[in-house]
């Protein structure tokens, strides 16, 4: 009986683990998210019952284990080294001839190129394949015992893959946190109203470093290994080989690393420059290393980093500007932000002149002051922030910014909740700010998409006082138009053509369009499936609200708020009483179209006869829920020309897939 329960133990963590590899490290999971949890919760239910079973690399364990007064000392049995620098093609030739006047009996190396990642250096060590200690590289004698912590990063095994290992192995690499996940962390964290990070770096190291692991384990970590610590056995003769030894291990390697001769690597340079900012994590340079371990050898260090590599970097991502002033901008939502203007400076390749500053406690944590020297960091896309006010050169005379009280632009007394760390005008769309910000989501492409309405017309429109409300924009005539921002008479028409064919839209479209706070496209496009019409949607209780996919509380009681304001209300019918509509969709008893409430459709590739966003409004309005990737959960992939990677996860998943032509004889009731 026992020895059942340790089989079947140990053949659902083979499963579990297997699955893991395929999702983290292959990028391509053979099950949908629900078999996994099951299996998961098969195996919890297994260890809870037969505790003397539990394995303590278990994937059970990666939620985070109890929290830690203080991160022990770990000494590196081989050190953790540096890297030097080269800065130009000219320093790198001059690497190159070091190298080779080294080598000078051994002939020209091969090397190899790989992104540098921006994130924390890690070290860790396994024994008899069983993740035993993780370290970081501290002064690179000496860092700290973060195991708890990276045993909740998803992709590094417990376990090494496959039978045949080093009894020792040390793996080096660099834990990140890769951009989007970044952002959508810090929003996470934002409407918690937790401290944000200011940068990926900032947040994979303070992540590592966090002494709660099951915090670590809410935070979106990811590890590549660049390199081996100590080693019992060789995984290989030349980096190249022991990175795919490595990734046979079930290692994640970054994907980037290509071989080359020392004449190739400057074109590799330029390339990974270019493509930097379509990386989904972020790098600042190139590391070029010698390929073979005998010619590494041969090579040795010097002080602490080695000869046989060098990191290219990247140009100047900080630079040091003086701060103008702090400008302060209202959101849609009445959102009082600060924005400071900058000395323009050229930063990566860009001239800078604004920085964000996220929000006043941002400001008040900085001290930043009109006048004061500053360095401005821009990470990949994402907008430049400040990073550090060199207080050195301040002037203290200049008193530190005050936190306003009322709205520049409507002078409106300003609110804080005690939720958030924004503060808002509560002028609402008395404000013309907000009234500018909430007509350009209105008209925006996947809002109204009324073509033609930019925000420089609003913004006369608004002036003039012809446009207070959404519904004002469906009384505009061709005439009033003509003469403004030098708009000729076709111009005119075109635009209050665009706004008229606008009036037939989609319920989703429409409630998304109302810029209702913290309800993007994929909330309005639930509600608009859960309610049939807005009379329902207005009366709904927060509980009912609450039924809806992705509606918490926090967002229920925003659309409570929104339509509990009878100026709202009133601007909701006058937009109906203007002509917008919708199709109502209805049950498909007796009806030609079809009823997909319930299912989940994705679509991918390219669609000839009309755009994505018109199949997924129509599918909308037939109830199915359109989503971006595939699942266990979803029920048809459209796939037009073009379908790589969900394609092959619906076949492997066994999901329905049809083509263009079948999705138009379904939509054919249109
Ligand atoms: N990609 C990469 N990053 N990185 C950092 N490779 C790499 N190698 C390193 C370091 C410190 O050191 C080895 C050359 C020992």
């Amino acid at each position: 009986m026992t020895y059942d329960v340790k089989t079947q133990i140990r053949q659902l963590i083979q499963e579990i683990r297997l699955h893991d590899y395929n999702y983290h490290v292959l990028d391509s999971p053979t099950i949908g998210d629900s078999q996994y949890d099951q299996l998961l919760r098969q195996l919890i239910v297994l260890e809870t019952e037969f505790p003397e079973h539990r394995d303590s690399n278990s994937p059970t364990q990666r939620v985070g284990a109890k929290p830690e007064s203080g991160f022990e000392e770990v000494t590196h049995r081989v050190p953790m080294l540096s890297l030097g620098n080269v800065f130009d093609a000219e320093e790198f030739q001059q690497f190159v001839a070091r190298l080779q006047d080294r080598l000078d009996k051994v002939g020209a190396p091969l090397l190899t190129a790989e992104p540098k990642l921006d994130g924390l250096a890690l070290s860790i060590r396994y024994e008899y394949g069983e993740l035993v200690m993780a370290a970081t590289r501290g002064d690179g004698q000496t860092g700290e015992n973060v195991t708890q912590n990276v045993r909740t990063i998803r992709s590094i095994p417990l376990t090494l893959k496959g039978e045949r290992f080093p009894s020792v192995l040390e793996v080096r690499g660099e834990v990140i946190m890769k951009k989007l996940e970044f952002t959508a962390m810090n929003k996470r964290l934002q409407d918690l109203s937790e401290k944000t990070f200011v940068n990926p770096r900032n947040a994979a190291a303070g992540s590592l470093r966090q002494l709660d692991p099951k915090i670590v384990a809410t935070r979106p970590l990811s590890f590549y290994a660049y390199g081996l610590g100590e080693i019992s056995e060789p995984l290989g003769s030349t980096h190249s080989d022991v990175m795919g030894a490595l990734k046979v291990l079930g290692i994640p390697v970054n994907p980037g690393l290509v071989k080359a001769t020392s004449d190739q690597i400057e074109r590799a340079y330029f390339d990974l420059l270019a493509k930097r900012d379509q990386l989904p994590y972020e790098i600042d340079g190139m590391v070029v290393k010698v390929d073979g371990l005998d010619m590494q050898e041969m090579l040795g260090f010097v002080a602490r980093a080695p000869r046989f590599a060098t990191a290219w970097k990247f140009p100047a991502q900080e630079a040091s500007t003086r701060l103008i002033a702090i400008d302060i901008q209202v959101g849609r939502t009445g959102a009082v932000t600060p924005v400071a203007r900058l000395e323009p400076v050229f930063l990566g390749g860009v001239t800078v002149s604004n920085a964000s500053l996220h929000n006043f406690d941002e400001v008040v944590r900085l001290d930043v002051r009109p006048g004061d020297q500053v360095i401005v960091r821009r990470a990949g896309d994402v907008i430049p922030q400040i990073v550090r006010v060199m207080t050195e050169h301040r002037d203290w005379r200049i008193d530190p910014i005050q936190l306003p009280t009322e709205c520049p632009v409507c002078h409106s007394p300003i609110r804080r909740s005690d939720r958030e760390a924004v503060i808002r005008c509560s002028g609402g769309l008395i404000c013309k700010a907000q009234r500018l910000e909430h007509l350009k989501h209105f008209v925006s492409r996947r809002a109204m998409n009324i073509d033609g309405v930019g925000e420089r017309l609003l913004e006369i429109l608004i002036e003039k006082e012809w446009v207070k409300t959404p519904a004002d924009l469906y009384r505009l005539s061709a005439e009033s138009l003509e003469g403004l921002d030098r708009m000729g008479d076709k111009s005119a028409q075109n635009v209050v053509q665009a706004i008229t064919s606008s009036k037939d839209t989609t319920f989703a479209r429409f409630l998304y369009a109302l810029g209702i706070r913290d309800v993007g496209e994929a909330t309005a496009g639930n509600l608009a499936q859960t309610f049939n019409d807005i009379a329902q949607l207005i009366e709904a209780p927060l509980p009912k609200l609450m039924e809806v996919e992705d509606v918490g509380p926090v967002v229920a009681s925003h659309i409570r708020a929104f339509f509990e304001v009878k100026r709202n209300r009133e601007v909701l019918a006058d937009l109906v009483a203007c002509g917008v509509h919708w199709p109502v969709f209805e049950p498909s008893i007796g009806s030609s179209c079809s009823d997909l409430s319930g299912q989940t459709w994705v679509l991918t590739g390219t669609l000839t006869t009309m755009t994505r966003d018109e199949a997924s409004d129509k599918l909308r309005s037939l109830g199915a829920k359109v989503v971006g990737s595939v699942s266990a959960k979803t029920t048809v992939l459209v796939a037009g020309p073009g379908a790589g990677g969900k394609l092959k996860n619906a076949e492997t998943l066994g999901v329905e897939i049809i083509d263009e032509i079948a999705l138009k004889e379904l939509l054919g009731c249109f």
